[in-house]
């Protein structure tokens, strides 16, 4: 088994925590120096940064939000100046200002191996031919993978996203043996290769890296059978860098955290609270090696678990539980706590329906009322009505049986819902204003 850098990945979790410490003391202090915002928050509670004496201290330092990065668009919050920034990235965001970030020449560095360790976690070697169906600009996906396959020696194929029937026929004719894109993406290739007559068995494809939104286990299934290959998660965010914060090794457990380069704590959304590891909550992530764009105390909203106990690859990082859901993905239906992933499993797991689905939430009179949108795998169903019924009462039970909620099924045309070559929107709340 391959494991990219042995010396950082797998060390003592003792040995680990002492380089967290000075790596999270050396970047409090930076902070306070180089940001005028961290300065003010720490002042604000009389909190300076030789207070910080061990790790379990980070949990007194105020929380960095989504809306404060905002609020410091776009450079605002930059360590290094500008002659040191050698690239910026930002997130697009669905509504108001992008968040931008920007890296050192050290920071790209470290990026670069980062993601290189992620892709050999994967399974990546020298041996493959990377097809990258991300977007090449902004967005930290393309540009993020690239640099870490390549320096595996991987064979890239900077496809980009989007032109799905040029992305089949890389596929096969550069002989790719490895697809990163979103895993709604890899859904809808395969999707199209069975619709153009094309067996993925044909293919070379043996091997999947997917993220940058949620999916399900069901999901991974679905995938592996319609591409014909093991299909692995990995996770990332533009504030900490992009993709290479985590991923899954061949055991498929959870993905490793780069631990030596950032901390992550779990915290009750609600109270913002620490809460012991293996507990569900929100991540917060903090940066200890970036020098452009340093993090204290990131709120992603990303809700996970932590396994800090070692893995049986051999490396010690603790690893990630993969993404139930976002905090503001959550929706609250006459009461319930609903994940869009729950629905997710449901309709994946249930026979004759594809797996495209839209989520609707209406407010009618005083009571919520759940809509789902579901694809039908084949237009022969599209003949008797009472099979239709049948399907739809069948979902609806199962939906009751997880949520305890009765949902609106509605069964459409197979090919109807919306495709997307980046992340996916599935939910629509009506209910929210603004
Ligand atoms: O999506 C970075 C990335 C690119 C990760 C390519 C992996 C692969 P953002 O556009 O800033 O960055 O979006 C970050 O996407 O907070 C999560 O909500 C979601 N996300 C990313 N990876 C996963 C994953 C990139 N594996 C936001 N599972 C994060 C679930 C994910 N959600």
């Amino acid at each position: 088994m391959n494991i990219w850098d042995r010396e950082n990945e797998c060390m003592p979790r003792s040995r680990l925590a002492a380089l967290q410490l000075e790596r999270l003391r050396h970047t409090v202090r930076y902070v306070y120096e180089k940001v005028p915002y961290y300065k003010e928050a720490f002042d604000k509670i009389g909190f300076r940064p030789q207070h910080l004496q061990k790790i379990e201290d980070l949990a007194n330092l105020p929380f960095l939000t989504k809306d404060d990065l905002r609020d410091y668009y776009p450079f605002g919050l930059f360590a290094a100046p500008r002659r040191e920034i050698v690239r910026l990235h930002a997130s697009s965001g669905t509504t108001g200002r992008p968040v931008v970030v920007g890296y050192t020449r050290r920071d790209m560095e470290n990026w670069t191996e980062l993601t290189a360790r992620m892709v050999t976690l994967a399974g990546v070697t020298s041996e493959d031919t990377a097809q990258i169906a991300f977007n090449y600009g902004l967005f930290t996906g393309g540009f993020g993978l690239h640099y870490g396959l390549e320096r595996v020696g991987a064979a890239v194929i900077p496809a980009s996203g989007g032109n799905t029937a040029r992305q089949l026929m890389l596929i096969r004719d550069f002989a790719a043996t490895v697809l990163i894109a979103t895993p709604g993406y890899a859904l809808y290739l395969g999707e199209e290769a069975e619709k153009q007559g094309i067996d993925p068995a044909h293919w070379q494809l043996r091997l999947g890296l997917f993220g940058s939104e949620p999916w399900s286990e069901e999901m991974r299934t679905e995938i592996e059978k319609r591409l014909r290959i093991t299909a692995t998660d990995n996770y990332g965010l533009t504030e900490m860098m992009g993709p290479g914060v985590s991923g899954e090794c061949h055991c498929r457990a959870g993905m490793h955290i780069a631990e030596d380069h950032f901390i992550v704590e779990t915290i009750d959304p609600e109270t913002g609270s620490v809460l012991p590891p293996g507990e569900e909550g929100e991540l917060v992530f903090t940066s200890l090696t970036k020098e452009a764009f340093p993090v204290i105390r990131f709120r992603t909203k990303d809700i996970s678990r932590l396994y800090p106990e070692p893995c049986a690859c051999g490396r010690t990082t603790a690893r990630m539980r993969r993404i139930s859901g976002r905090t503001d993905d959550m929706l609250i239906i006459r009461g319930v706590n609903v994940f869009p992933s729950q629905i997710e499993s449901v309709l994946i797991n249930s026979e004759g329906i594809a797996p495209y689905y839209r989520i609707d939430v209406h407010r009618r009179g005083a009571l919520d009322e759940l809509e789902i949108s579901v694809e039908l795998a084949s237009s022969d169903l599209l003949e008797p009505y009472f099979q239709l019924e049948e399907l739809s009462a069948a979902i609806q039970r199962n939906i009751y049986a997880t949520l305890a909620l009765n949902a609106k099924i509605r069964l459409v045309q197979p090919g109807s819902l919306e495709r997307t070559t980046g992340k996916a929107q599935r939910v629509f709340d009506h209910r929210r204003r603004g």
